[in-house]
């Protein structure tokens, strides 16, 4: 059973939450200074909605799945759920779109999997939407691991696609259950496979003080695991808030919602919901469904069904 706790959860989620509605109007633009940052987010905040995007919404669909259909993770039920939740005006890349019609012209999830990409896809998308499974099985190394991959395989069997889940997921899980996410914590993670294990080690080198631009140049920005797990962990590792987390994914540039929702996630399983400054809530598309969807995780949790794989 899982030592996390309730706010370790809700923290999680809205922190992921928040990254992807307040990185999304930014998406594809070039690393800014973090001051010019803080101010695109501030702009954005003005909005009357800030909506989600592909993150949010497969989060939401692995958590109807773990809590509602089997939490061993079954990809085929899980590729289920991700298409009930699917909807198409949601920035989904590339590759997932072309599966996701794949999916419903009836072909088997396998099958799908490497129809795309033949070697599989390594799109960080089973990274981004990761951390239920790291709240849930917070504690238990293995098992995280283990589900973690089974979580990525729907959409993701290319190993850097699934290593990069595996990895964000055990940072989720290391910073919701001892409420810090630093350097060291960063330096620990497991990589299986040589892009990851780089890329984790030049994040956790890489000082703070470098601009944004020298950061994203070294981590990188794109769309795909290796390019982006790191950047977005060092976002959370070297900042001292789920705010500045977010202000600094956004000012690298590149993949701005998804790696400041991996920030954004694994800063709000650290520090909790009480972490999201005052006035965001009501700007955040979903808002409500996260806050509900976190109290099914916490509540799956807590009745003793989340100790079974
Ligand atoms: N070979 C070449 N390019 C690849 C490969 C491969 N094996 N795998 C991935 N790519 P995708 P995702 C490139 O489409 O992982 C959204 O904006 C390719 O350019 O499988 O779910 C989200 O918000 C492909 O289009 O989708 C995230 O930011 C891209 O990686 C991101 O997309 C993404 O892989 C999640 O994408
Ligand atoms: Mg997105």
């Amino acid at each position: 059973m899982s030592g996390v706790g309730a706010q370790a959860v809700t923290g999680a989620l809205l922190g992921a939450l928040a990254g992807d509605c307040l990185g999304a109007p930014w998406e594809g633009r070039h690393a800014v200074t973090r001051k010019r940052a803080r101010a695109r987010v501030r702009r954005a905040l003005e909005r009357p909605v800030l909506a989600y995007t592909d993150d949010t919404q497969l989060t939401l669909a692995l958590i109807d799945h773990l809590v509602g259909d089997t939490d061993r993770v079954e990809p085929a039920q899980l590729a289920r759920r991700m298409l009930a939740r699917y909807d198409d005006r949601r920035g989904y890349g590339a590759g997932m779109r072309r599966l996701v019609a794949l999916w419903r012209d009836g072909w088997d999830v396998d099958d799908a999997a490497t129809a795309v990409f033949p070697d599989g896809s390594f799109g960080n998308g089973a990274a981004m939407r990761v951390a239920p499974v790291g709240l849930r099985w917070a504690g238990d190394h293995d098992v995280i691991t283990h589900v973690a991959e089974r979580s990525a395989r729907p959409t993701h069997v290319h190993p850097v696609g699934i290593d990069g889940a595996v990895v964000q997921a055990h940072a989720v899980a290391v910073a919701a259950s001892t409420g810090a996410f630093g350097r060291d914590e960063l330096a620990a993670l497991p990589a299986a496979t040589d892009e990851l294990r780089a890329g984790l080690q030049a994040a956790a080198s890489l000082p703070s003080t470098v601009t944004a631009a020298e950061a994203a140049r070294a981590l990188g920005t794109a769309p795909i695991a290796h390019r982006s797990v790191p950047a977005a962990l060092w976002c959370a590792a070297t900042c001292e808030d789920l705010e500045h987390a977010i202000v600094t994914a956004v000012a690298l540039g590149g993949d701005t919602d998804t790696i400041a929702a991996m920030a954004g996630a694994v800063r709000g399983a650290a520090d909790g919901p009480a972490s999201l400054p005052p006035g965001w809530s009501h700007v955040l598309e979903g808002h409500d469904d996260v806050v509900e969807a976190a109290r099914r995780l916490a509540g799956s949790l807590d009745d003793g069904t989340g100790d079974r794989t």
